[in-house]
């Protein structure tokens, strides 16, 4: 996803429904719009980055009501939940929009009468299958055999006729056309892009946006015997986010500093609400739309979506607290190609984290640090990065690296960005194998010795600097034992580092002085009850 010129980047998650716990789903989206935050935060971007809970709506009515708990402190608790797991997990948000919030409430009914005063807005007559769990009507051929969904197959769709609003999407085809042919990437993965065009070409029908059998929600402006559909609110959470803390809750504040967001990272399950409704709510409200929605696929088990309806989830704190925040924000942007589905399986997360992590970044950059401390001194060796001819294929390598996971990050291809600099990685072992640096010292080719010493250390580095989105903790640990003093997880402290400077090959300063080699990630033992699980 190109980002406009403005040095200036605002990107949101769903605002998740506060039904359950999150799960590894939830985190999946949350751990991508951080890392795509951090590096725009390292190319020296302002950035606001907005998360949050999604907490009207019958969905979260019927919760409480089974769970025969006030839905106040349902959404509280949960919501609480949210919130400590992205601390958890290391994830740096700005903003966290609570839809039952009162300044929200404030705002959608701003909304609503510009859209009202429009004419977008009618009474009719809703009839249909509606799913509680997906809070939409469905086609009933879009149904699984006894109109169970196909989203949550263990939900049957529900019967309604009923008098709802109506918002006039149909006034809106013509123009959400002409957005989709004049802004190619306005939906994100082209596979997306072309689902929202074919659904759009069928002709678009109004839909419904107040609920009469609904008390958890906020009320409709001009007629408090309906409730908002919570979707209509929920969109809304993130024009409420855009508030500062001490602005007066007016559509103008909100949309004074930071609109048009430039992202809204999604799951492809929430797709059509904010590549079509979404943009046609903001035309009618006479509101510049977007810069673009991204789409990426499922986290599945066994093939089925992971899911809180279904009950198919996995515990991110329970993966936390065994492998480490690093390893599982790792794992899922480097294993699943951002935008397609990708099955969970343990074995091969620990694989992989081992893999990576422990033995080719971890051990190399240990190997290096000690070989330098015996051999140089503990300095970066004394070598002109200039002065390195084509044997060094290091340097040919990390010279073309920075624009090719800039490219990655753009375009939010995270595994690309991992496996490209991971490359790198793998080839400063093979080096390391090649050139024999304790041979080297034995014959007394000092020059060299601290050539290849260089090379590898400079390539370590870049590769921390590159992933240091993903996994900033490890890259803060390998940036200090390389003498630098940054914190990662500190954005202030990203100022003292100049982008251009660091995502080049050849930016390690000669005579610098090293920390303390130290293993940066223990490898992860496989136990038969990991496995199996
Ligand atoms: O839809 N794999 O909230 P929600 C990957 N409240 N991502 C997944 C996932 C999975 N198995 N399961 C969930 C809502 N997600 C609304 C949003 S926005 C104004 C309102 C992620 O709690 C993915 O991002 O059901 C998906 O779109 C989102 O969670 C749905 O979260």
């Amino acid at each position: 996803m190109s980002c406009s010129d403005r040095r200036r980047f605002a990107l949101t998650t769903p605002l998740y429904y506060v039904n359950a716990r999150p799960h590894i789903g939830s985190a999946y989206t949350t751990i991508a719009a951080d890392a795509l935050a951090r590096y725009q935060r390292l190319k020296g971007y302002e950035v606001l980055s907005i998360t949050g809970t999604d907490e009207h709506g019958q969905k979260i009515q019927r919760t409480a009501e089974e769970q025969n708990r006030d839905p106040h402190a349902l959404c509280n608790e949960i919501s609480g939940e949210f919130d400590a797991l992205w601390h958890k997990l290391n994830i740096h948000y700005d903003r966290y929009s609570r839809t039952t919030d009162p300044r929200h409430t404030a705002i959608v009914k701003e909304f609503f009468a510009r859209v009202w005063d429009k004419g977008d807005i009618y009474l009719g007559q809703q009839k249909g299958w509606y799913c509680v769990a997906c809070e939409e009507f469905k086609e009933e051929r879009d149904l699984l055999a006894d109109r169970y969904c196909p989203m949550h197959p263990n939900k049957q769709a529900e019967w309604r006729d009923e008098a709802n609003y109506f918002f006039r999407l149909s006034n809106y085809q013509a123009q959400l056309e002409a957005l989709f042919e004049e802004n190619p990437d306005f939906i994100q993965p082209a596979s997306r892009r072309n689902e929202v065009i074919n659904f759009v070409k069928q002709g678009l029908q109004d839909f419904s946006i107040s609920r009469v059998q609904l008390d958890w929600g906020i009320p409709v402006p001009n007629d408090p015997s309906h409730t908002l559909y919570v979707w209509f609110d929920a969109l809304l959470g993130y024009v409420t986010a855009l508030l500062d803390p001490e602005d007066e809750p007016t559509l103008d504040n909100a949309l004074r500093h930071w609109w048009p967001i430039d992202l809204h990272l999604i799951g492809k399950d929430i797709l059509r609400f904010h590549a079509v409704y979404w943009p046609a709510m903001l035309l009618s409200a006479g509101l510049p739309l977007p810069g673009g929605v991204f789409g990426h696929g499922f986290l599945t088990k066994d093939g089925t979506k992971i899911s809180k309806t279904i009950g198919n989830t996995i515990d991110p704190h329970d993966l936390i607290d065994r492998f480490g925040a690093e390893a599982v924000r790792y794992y899922f942007l480097k294993e699943i190609e951002f935008g397609r589905d990708g099955d969970y399986n343990e074995e091969r997360f620990i694989n992989i984290v081992n893999a990576d992590l422990a033995n080719d970044l971890g051990n190399l950059l240990n190997r290096t640090l000690k070989m330098v401390d015996k051999y140089c001194g503990s300095c970066v060796p004394a070598v002109n990065p200039a002065d390195l001819d084509g044997s060094f294929t290091l340097k040919a390598t990390g010279e073309t690296l920075g624009e090719r996971v800039d490219r990655a990050y753009q375009t939010l291809e995270f595994h690309t960005a991992c496996n490209s600099t991971l490359a790198l990685i793998r080839d400063c072992n093979k080096f390391i194998d090649d050139r024999a640096p304790w041979t080297l010292f034995k014959q007394g080719e000092q020059v060299e010795l601290e050539r290849v010493l260089y090379s590898i250390l400079e390539s370590v580095r870049l590769a921390a600097y590159l992933l240091s989105p993903i996994i900033p903790t490890l890259s803060t640990a390998i940036y200090t034992q390389i003498g630098f003093e940054v914190d990662f997880n500190q954005p202030e402290t990203l100022a003292t580092l100049d982008f251009d400077r660091h995502r080049t090959w050849g930016c390690l300063a000669a005579g610098q002085t090293l920390g303390q080699a130290q293993p940066i990630f223990r490898r992860i033992e496989i136990t038969t009850t990991e496995v199996s699980s």
